[in-house]
């Protein structure tokens, strides 16, 4: 154990922690990551050529954002990313996830490139490949170019396009130094938080608008996959779903039906396009008129196989026919987002993943939790996310037992950092941001994956040279 490291492990997180006990088995080339996306740690949002994004535009909506903050320094990660990446290497995580700004690259979606953009994003990449990190790029975490939503963004279908053509162009310029493209970021957020319920970018309210803008990114995702392919792209390529195993209140018919029916909205609306080139047809009968208007061939085009498949995972759903549900009903720990953690979860939806569709190696993408951390005398004695990484961890373990095929996990997030509608106020990093002096602190949580991760690296060589010396 780490000197002067104490923390409350039960049992079993103590085994995970400790160095000399058995640890979880994953797999030699297993990939252990962190991860952030553009829109959340940049900052700099009108430097050198930037266009505005639909978030820049939506944090000015009066009441949009909790403490009506918005992403214009964010941590400034644009100008302090050098030593961002030097912490990533000083964890000794294998791969950094990260995602480009479309409207830094092109600033109007449609119009001219921005050089300095991808030139921004290139020094990143090679910096990453400097230090050994491999490079996770995802290219739409959200940050669509505002010019692209006035003439109605992911409900248009001419989006599905100027997509395409922004992914080549990431390609041409740094393609062959990335280890994997992730198409989209949860696409469910982007449809119906942005276009149902209207609490996140673009703020509309309209259920057929955020049916057809999902079409539109599947649509986009598969089609970006085989441009991609035919130029000669070779990063392994995926998407990244948010998904949750949802499960009724109670024995009720009434409850059951529910989280069958939320099931298909939040999961199978997504993966059976995916994988089997077919909308689910309960969820279809529940869109009526609203569902979405689907183009010969489309269905096929989202098929596309895919190298890798992203799961973000943070809690169970738990659905109830009365309406929502309440958190503190069950009795377990609920994060700073009023999230359960249940990390049994994770295990119950890998394996049902690899049951019930022809999924590709997957990873778990982003986990995390933000909690009420401390920052006192220089460190942050977040024992509760420390916990709820371990536990994470071991559930991918146990799906990995029961056959499922995982290829890596990255710890959502590296930084605290804009929370979306949540603003600054949620604190999900396992680096501590003082937004003032844009100062960098390590948690507990950041010490415990470090020596985790140095015993799992420890291990492999170990396992490397006894199998050379057979
Ligand atoms: C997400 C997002 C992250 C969030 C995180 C916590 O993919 O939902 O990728 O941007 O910050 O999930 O809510």
């Amino acid at each position: 154990m780490r000197a002067g490291f104490e923390l409350n492990f039960s049992n079993t997180l103590m085994r995970i922690f400790d160095p000399l006990s058995p640890q979880p088995r994953l797999p030699e080339n297993f990939v252990w990551g962190v991860a952030t996306s553009s829109f959340q740690i940049e900052g700099a949002a009108t430097a050198d050529g930037k266009g505005p994004s639909i978030w820049d535009t939506f944090c000015r909506v009066p009441g949009a954002i909790a403490d009506g903050s918005d992403g214009q320094i964010a941590c400034d990660h644009y100008k302090l990313w050098e030593e961002d990446l030097d912490l990533i290497a000083g964890l000794g995580v294998d791969a950094y996830r990260f995602s480009l700004s479309w409207p830094r690259i092109r600033p109007t979606g449609r119009g001219a490139w921005n050089e300095k953009g991808l030139d921004f994003y290139e020094r990143l990449v090679d910096g990453l490949l400097e230090r050994g990190i491999k490079p996770y790029l995802t290219l739409n975490h959200w940050d669509l170019p505002d010019a692209l939503q006035a003439s109605g963004g992911w409900a248009n279908r001419d989006t599905v396009h100027r997509f395409v053509e922004y992914a080549n162009a990431v390609d041409k310029r740094m393609g062959s130094r990335i280890a994997a493209i992730t198409t989209h970021n949860e696409p469910w957020v982007m449809a119906v938080l942005g276009y149902e319920t209207g609490i996140f970018a673009p703020g509309i309210k309209s259920r057929a608008a955020a049916a057809q803008a999902s079409h539109h990114l599947l649509l986009s995702h598969g089609l970006a996959l085989q441009s991609l392919r035919e130029q000669g792209c070779k990063a392994k390529l995926g998407i990244v779903l948010n998904l949750s195993p949802v499960q009724p209140a109670s024995e009720t018919a009434a409850d059951k039906a529910q989280a069958v029916l939320e099931d298909g909205k939040l999961l199978r609306w997504y993966m059976d396009p995916l994988f089997k080139a077919s909308y689910p047809d309960d969820v279809l009968r529940y869109l009526g008129a609203d569902a979405p208007v689907v183009c010969a061939g489309d269905l096929q085009t989202i098929a596309t196989p895919m190298d890798f498949l992203g799961v973000n995972y943070y809690s169970r759903s738990v659905v109830s026919a009365d309406g929502p549900w309440d958190v503190h009903k069950s009795g377990l720990e609920v994060t700073d987002m009023g999230w359960e953690v249940y990390p049994e979860g994770l295990t119950e939806l890998l394996v049902r993943m690899h049951r019930d569709y022809p999924v590709p190696p997957m990873y778990v993408t982003e986990n995390g939790g933000a909690f009420k951390d401390q920052y006192v005398n220089g460190r942050v004695h977040d024992a509760d996310r420390v916990r709820y990484i371990a536990q994470h961890i071991q559930a991918v373990a146990d799906a990995i037992e029961q056959g499922v095929n995982m290829e890596g996990y990255m710890v959502w997030s590296l930084l605290d950092n804009f929370e979306w509608a949540s603003g600054y106020a949620k604190r999900f990093g396992i680096v501590h941001v003082d937004y003032e002096t844009q100062r960098r602190t390590l948690k507990d949580s950041a010490l415990w994956y470090r020596s985790f991760l140095q015993h799992q690296h420890a291990e492999s060589l170990k396992q490397e040279s006894l199998a050379l010396g057979a």
